[in-house]
């Protein structure tokens, strides 16, 4: 296995998903996920010599994820892209409102109505364009180019996958854009729409059992509930506390997996202000919990919203606490894929994944 160079996979077509805004607290507010996050990291890995971008890879299709989402999610998400520009067009589907220059070509469809437990549950069926069957929340909008660039993003997983299996490597880290891990099997939200992470994972299980370890600052909800019922997949997340971190509606210790996976489900929820200390103790029982799953491999969900300047989270990882994370990880001695998630910090971005990315090679 080599470890001097690691690959870094990478896709342009992210930069195609560039939604402008998202509804916070009864404003539009600029969308946080933007593309900037993952050019300002390909700009950094371009230059090192530790590692070496690789920008080739067998593109999926719809078909490809359907181990993990339902067919009619992935169905309605290309649909949605295919027909957003046509939805914006029909004055039908507005009380009254006229795009500016600037927002022309750039439209995206959020959805504003949610079929909460019973209520409305026959909004599948609904041919009106507010289909907010498949989303929890406001913030996965689709424009024209999402389903590519969430195609993409997958395929760049699976490459990181062929990496440690094909190549022998013994890390990969794949820039995912957009992000996956508040995905889950039929729903979407927080930025994401398809769960690269547990995409790769499910090819990983070729070598046996995988762990998925979520670093982001916030619970991955669709993580866990792919990997509910399934016994070969450790799910394990840090993350703010649901009594007062998004997604608000799980991420509880008590949530330990379904009743074919008892005990493959690890949450380790923090509070506001977590410290770096508190953050590292943390890691250590989520590596430990990990150990006794004994996995053949790691995915590594990797969320620089952790970071102590981070915009949308309150935890206090400094630069240097990354490197500690990557040696930490790297110590476990598994075929590890490093999948990015969040991280808000854009200015900080590329450094802090350089961070990490020396910390697991050790230099
Ligand atoms: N303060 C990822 O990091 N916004 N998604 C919460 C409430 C949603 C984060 C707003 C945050 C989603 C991949
Ligand atoms: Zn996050």
């Amino acid at each position: 296995m080599s470890e001097a160079n690691m690959p870094v996979i990478y896709s342009v077509v992210h930069t195609n998903h560039a939604p402008a805004v998202e509804f916070y607290n009864g404003r539009l507010v600029p969308y946080p996920e933007v593309p900037a996050r993952v050019e300002s990291m390909r700009a950094r890995f371009e230059g090192t010599d530790y590692t070496r971008l690789v920008t080739e890879y067998e593109l999926l299709e719809a078909d490809d994820l359907s181990g993990i989402h339902a067919p009619g999610m992935l169905e309605y998400l290309q649909q949605t892209a295919a027909s957003v520009e046509e939805f914006f067009s029909n004055p039908d589907n507005f009380y009254s409102i006229e795009l500016s220059e600037a927002e022309q070509g750039r439209e995206y469809f959020y959805p504003s109505v949610f079929p909460t437990r019973d209520f409305m549950a026959r909004i599948r069926e609904s041919e009106l364009g507010y289909k907010g069957f498949y989303h929890f929340d406001t913030e996965a909008p689709i424009g024209k180019h999402t389903w590519e660039a969430v195609l993409h993003a997958a395929s760049v997983g699976v490459e990181g996958v062929r990496q440690l299996q094909k190549e022998g490597e013994r890390f990969a880290f794949s820039l995912c854009r957009p992000p996956g891990h508040h995905a889950g099997p039929d729903f979407m939200g927080g930025f994401c729409f398809v769960n690269n992470a547990a995409v790769a994972a499910e090819r990983l299980l070729d070598q046996g059992r995988v762990a998925i370890l979520d670093i982001d600052y916030h619970h991955g909800n669709g993580t866990q509930a792919i990997c509910w019922e399934r016994p070969n997949i450790l799910y394990g997340s840090i993350h703010g506390h649901p009594d007062q971190e998004y997604p608000y509606y799980s991420g509880y210790a008590d949530e330990t997996g379904g009743p074919g996976a008892a005990g493959t489900n690890v949450n380790l929820p923090l509070r506001h202000g977590a410290t770096e200390a508190d953050y590292l103790a943390a890691l250590d029982s989520l590596l430990a919990a990990m150990q006794e799953f004994d996995p053949a491999s790691l995915v590594i969900s990797v969320g620089f919203d952790t970071f102590e300047d981070d915009p949308l989270g309150f935890f206090n990882v400094s630069r240097e606490g990354y490197a500690e994370i990557g040696r930490r990880i790297a110590a476990q001695d598994l075929p590890t894929l490093f999948i990015l998630e969040g991280g808000y910090d854009v200015e900080a971005h590329a450094e802090l994944g350089d961070m990490l990315v020396r910390g697991a090679l050790g230099l």
